[in-house]
């Protein structure tokens, strides 16, 4: 099962680790400009060395409550960031991003994968993926990061994410971009309660109808700290890494994770075993 990635290709055969790499300022400054791309570069840097085949460079804050960041401050934390990690690391570069200028800036710069959190549902969005050629993440949300999580509402939850995703995929096909070329997200944390994620999870599986691969995000996020009594960030590791084996487990393919090392031990552990299955 290789995956084409622009001039890389990845193997879905085993499950494929995605480490998080936020280009926001809260999260690589220090002052300088140049400290914070080399910050980010040693980040990326360790995160490939611990087992990551992909970086996924995001920034734009979809953290729920967030506000909006704009097109040229988006352009100026990533695209920086790109450019360094193609010009130094042997990795698939992810771009965490809606806008179609980033795309297509994005794939200038070097990058490998699209990741939408909107699924591209902004406007020009479907023709500029299409454009750059690059492989797209459809990820599944209700409403924007700013109020998602007011007040979330499904009829089913796995049925309407799925239909959800299937619709998504359609509109692709239909502006040229192929069935090999698209990935799947459920988009755990994006107007979902604590059970549409846990419902979400427990039936995971049944996206392989959809015949793409699917990938997974609930690295330290709330439905981690949910039923861990709200831990803090730093103590959801392992339950992380409980969420990305049972997962990877239920066929996802590429894992989004914050703590690379951990996971990919974990999910040798799950490829050891699937291989006897
Ligand atoms: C703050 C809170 C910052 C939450 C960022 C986040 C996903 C994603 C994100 C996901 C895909 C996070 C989120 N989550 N892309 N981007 N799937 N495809 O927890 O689940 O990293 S941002």
């Amino acid at each position: 099962m290789k995956f084409i990635c622009g001039d890389r290709s990845l193997d879905l055969s085993v499950p494929q680790v995605m480490g998080i790499l936020n280009a926001t300022p809260d999260s690589f400054s220090d002052g300088g400009k140049f400290n914070s791309l080399d910050n980010a570069l040693s980040h990326a840097r360790n995160m490939v060395e611990q087992g990551a085949s992909i970086i996924d460079v995001g920034g734009e804050s979809t953290r729920p409550g967030a506000s909006p960041v704009s097109l040229q401050q988006e352009l100026d934390r990533v695209i920086p960031v790109i450019e360094s990690i193609r010009s130094q690391l042997d990795v698939c570069i992810s771009v965490d991003s809606s806008s179609p200028e980033v795309f297509l800036a994005a794939k200038n710069a070097g990058a490998h994968l699209l990741n939408d959190v909107r699924a591209l549902k902004r406007e020009g969005a479907l023709q500029a993926a299409q454009q750059t050629g690059l492989p797209i993440c459809l990820m599944h949300m209700q409403g924007e990061p700013e109020t998602m999580q007011t007040k979330p509402s499904y009829q089913q939850v796995v049925h309407d994410v799925t239909t959800f995703l299937q619709e998504r995929i359609a509109a692709c096909r239909e502006v040229g971009i192929e069935s090999h070329q698209i990935l799947i997200d459920p988009g755990f944390g994006f107007g979902k309660t604590l059970e549409d994620n846990y419902a979400l999870l427990a039936k995971l599986e049944s996206f392989a109808a959809l015949h793409v691969p699917v990938l997974v995000g609930l690295s330290r996020k709330s439905m981690i700290a949910g039923v861990l009594n709200n831990a803090s960030v730093d103590n959801r590791i392992s339950g992380s890494v409980a969420g990305a084996v049972i997962a990877a487990m239920k066929g996802a393919k590429i894992l989004r994770v914050h703590d690379v090392k951990e996971t990919s031990d974990a999910l040798k552990v799950v490829q050891a075993t699937m291989a006897k299955l």
